[in-house]
């Protein structure tokens, strides 16, 4: 008998790729406006989101990753008309519509919270974990992120005995994937409800869900007790462009900012109905205002169950440097409560972007029997992450300023780095 249990999370994070830059893509993400035309620091964002993974493994948690995409993405230039070779491609991409560019070498692929919505198996209708890459459809710049997507999710989820991955929902109907997924489920390895959580356009930011999507999800994945709530309009038009900028769900816990759903009583009272054991962690607004719980993303902490049965919340630097929410943790950690402990990591270069802790990862619960049919290669231990380090360190631009979106040097630069990463995922990693 193994001693771990039957069911584990394992979390996949997207590698963060080399184009990593800040192009201002995003309205409604504030972080991003703010940083945009700043200089990125790709190598350095990509150890970041390393280290954050090997922290997780040092937990004894499972980790997995994703690959960054092919940028700047040549087929989506094509698509535009932009001909000839691929440094062709790109150059009269740039001289023309430099936008354009910019939105095709984008590396937001690395915020894997949004590759796609998963329902694990205890949810759903023929006991598969479903998955329907998300097609992010409101923003130019991640609207051609779902092929690869779905490639990989075919990829390293491909036995049909456990996995079934489907294709994206038509692109008139936005869908952000798990940054809008949340689930009670205690213990997790028990049918769950599954909630996903929508945006009402008209507000001064896009509101990127839509429930027609919502809706889609739930019947194509079979789940038998799907919800859908209505994210708070003043949480969008504060910022929150997802719902795990303000809250988080894991096992019996919800934890969420006050102000971050439409309708606040109706969830908390579905929720209890159909979970007598639920804790709600609400954040009021006069402890942690909207804007310091976005500023510092708080909610987008990762809320991870250890081998030992203790809860620990993964939480960005940001939030020790946010004094109203500091006091918030040093009150509530520990404290009784039902989480036991904290750990900071420093994602500032992806933070910078508006992706915290938790946009960078995709949480896939998994059975012992699945867990076995995940393709290896994909999946981290110490050595390949020592494997990833190296390879980063050789490949990944230290700096990349706005006008060197531009550069064929940069184009070049990124190409390499994916056949050396694709070459080194051929041997196993560890
Ligand atoms: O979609 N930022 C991402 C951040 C995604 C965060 N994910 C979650 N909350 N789960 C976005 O807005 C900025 C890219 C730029 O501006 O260059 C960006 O796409």
């Amino acid at each position: 008998m193994s001693d771990r249990p039957a069911f584990r999370e394992v979390n996949f994070d997207g590698l963060i790729g080399p184009s990593h830059n800040y192009a201002g893509l995003s309205p409604g993400n504030l972080a991003a406006t703010l940083h945009a035309g700043k200089i990125a620091q790709p190598r350095k964002a990509a150890l970041q989101g390393l280290a954050k993974m090997r922290l997780m493994l040092s937990l004894g948690l499972g980790q997995g990753f994703f690959l960054p995409h092919e940028r700047p993405n040549i087929s989506w230039l094509r698509d535009f008309g932009f001909a000839g070779s691929d440094a062709q491609v790109c150059a009269q991409a740039w001289r023309e519509e430099p936008l354009l560019l910019a939105q095709a070498i984008s590396a937001s692929a690395m915020w894997a919270a949004n590759a796609a919505t998963v329902s694990p198996a205890p949810d759903t209708a023929d006991g598969r974990m479903h998955f329907t890459p998300a097609n992010l459809a409101t923003m130019a710049h991640r609207s051609h992120e779902w092929p690869q997507t779905l490639a990989q999710l075919r990829r390293i989820f491909a036995d049909p005995r456990f996995f079934a991955v489907h294709e994206p929902v038509p692109a008139r109907f936005g869908d952000e994937g798990a940054a809008n997924f949340m689930r009670i489920a205690a213990p997790a390895s028990e049918a769950g409800v599954e909630i996903m959580v929508y945006g009402e356009p008209g507000g001064p930011f896009p509101a990127r869900q839509t429930p027609e999507a919502c809706r889609a999800i739930f019947r194509k994945h079979g789940v038998a007790d799907g919800l859908l709530v209505q994210q708070s309009p003043e949480a969008i038009a504060a910022g929150a462009f997802h719902n795990d900028v303000v809250a988080v769900a894991h096992e019996n816990i919800l934890l969420a900012h006050e102000q971050a759903f439409a309708d606040k009583a109706a969830l908390y009272a579905d929720l209890t109905a159909r979970c007598p054991d639920l804790v709600i962690l609400e954040v009021p607004a006069r402890e942690v205002s909207l804007a310091d719980a976005i500023a510092s993303y708080l909610f987008n902490s990762q809320l991870v169950t250890l081998p030992d049965g203790r809860r620990a919340l993964i939480v960005p630097a940001e939030c020790m440097e946010t004094p109203a929410v500091k006091a918030w943790i040093d009150r509530t950690v520990g404290a009784n409560g039902p989480i036991d402990a904290v750990h900071v990591v420093d994602v500032r270069e992806s933070m910078h972007n508006g992706g915290g802790p938790a946009c960078l990862r995709l949480r896939v619960l998994l059975s012992q029997e699945a867990e076995r049919a995940v393709h290896p290669a994909h999946m981290l231990d110490e050595r390949g992450a020592d494997r990833l380090e190296a390879l980063i360190a050789e490949h990944w631009p230290e700096r990349i300023a706005p006008a060197d979106l531009g550069s064929p040097d940069l184009w070049g630069h990124c190409a390499a780095a994916r056949r050396a990463l694709i070459a080194l995922l051929e041997k196993p990693l560890s």
